[in-house]
């Protein structure tokens, strides 16, 4: 009798104890699936600085602000690119995050392994493509956008322009990295542009070998002036400002990619070309908030479709590049705006 009394009075303590926990369980993991919809911003580097890395955390925070439910978490990765699959390995192992959006052409690669790891895992990974049932991919038609920029270049390099110097016929490139995109799109795009002014104009490529050292840019900088070239086209992230600083002590030009640069170097950075990529990430995330986001999918957006353009509102350009070269621009823009002049995306991948 008393052995049946203890084991009666086990139970209920023992009910007491776990029930309160097993229901306080059951709802936190209602409130994650129900009521939350918790999005990773995971940057491949670091935001300030890097063009399309504060595109993409001001379209997904524009989204999420839009919703009571949707949570941001800004993660920056750091330049060591052997430690980014971990830390997106890390992201996803909390489930926490419906969504993890990151930015750059290695991306897909670097998630591929974790979504293999976590099948439920969901993806928006921009400036980049490839087709995975987890991933939705956004691809810039950067061959246009770097052509953009090369014909401005090869327009300033034969005009009157004061750093103009028309005899050497060069223009400049510093890359931040060599990759496909890079090699098989924006350069060659940027060579395609200066070329269809003048087939002699010849690109100075430089690769620095990393997106932050600015001094060394500046260097590079001044030996492609060195060398002869008045307009250089920096896509450097962090180290475009070494790039700028040393073309303004020379009186010479810097084309700038990927968002509005004019502000950077008043005078010295004479054209704009960009990737509408806050937008991109906004309508794509407000469609994976929504339910609606087709995964597997890989877009190319190009000028036509609005998410690629060089800004020429801007007051800053009209008082930085003379009359003349701004009316032949507007003559080339004009016609790929309106889908007249569509340059394929080189298939690089
Ligand atoms: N662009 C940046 O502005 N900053 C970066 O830190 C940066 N890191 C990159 C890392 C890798 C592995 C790759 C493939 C590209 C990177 N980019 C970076 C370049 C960016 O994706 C884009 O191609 C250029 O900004 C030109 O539009």
């Amino acid at each position: 009798m008393e052995k049946r009394l203890l084991r009666a009075v086990m139970l209920v303590l023992i009910m007491l104890l776990v029930l309160p926990a097993l229901t306080a369980a059951g709802t936190a993991e209602r409130a994650v699936v129900r009521e939350t919809y918790g999005i990773a911003v995971f940057v491949p580097g670091v935001v300030a600085g890097s063009p399309l890395y504060e595109l993409m955390v001001a379209g997904t925070e524009q989204a999420a602000a839009e919703y009571a439910h949707v949570t941001v978490r800004v993660i920056e990765g750091g330049f060591n690119q052997a430690e980014w699959e971990e830390r997106i390995m890390a992201i996803a192992a909390t489930g926490q995050y419906d969504l993890i959006v990151t930015s750059n052409g290695a991306m897909p690669f670097v998630a591929l392994p974790v979504a293999e790891a976590f099948p439920n895992q969901k993806f928006l990974i921009l400036d980049a493509i490839f087709e995975h049932p987890q991933m939705f991919t956004v691809l810039y038609n950067q061959f246009e956008q770097a052509y953009q920029v090369g014909y401005l270049g090869g327009l300033i390099t034969q005009s009157t322009m004061a750093g103009a110097n028309p005899a050497a016929r060069r223009l400049g490139m510093l890359a931040g990295q060599e990759y496909p995109a890079m090699d098989d799109m924006i350069f060659p795009g940027f060579v395609a542009g200066a070329k269809a002014v003048d087939p002699e104009i010849v690109v100075d490529y430089r690769v620095l070998g990393n997106w932050y050292d600015a001094t060394r840019a500046a260097e590079i900088t001044r030996s492609m002036i060195d060398a002869g070239a008045d307009v250089i086209m920096t896509a450097a992230g962090g180290a475009n400002q070494g790039v700028i600083t040393a073309a303004m002590e020379l009186g010479k030009y810097v084309l700038y990619v990927d968002d509005y640069g004019y502000h950077l170097g008043p005078g010295t950075v004479v054209g704009s070309s960009v990737l509408r990529q806050d937008q991109a990430a906004y309508e794509n995330i407000v469609a994976a908030v929504e339910g609606t986001l087709e995964w597997g999918t890989a877009l190319i957006l190009s000028t036509a479709d609005g998410y690629v353009d060089f800004i020429d509102d801007s007051p800053r350009y009209v008082d930085a590049v003379a009359a003349d070269v701004r009316a032949d621009m507007d003559a080339m823009l004009t016609r790929m705006r309106s889908g007249e002049l569509a340059l394929d995306v080189p298939k690089f991948w």
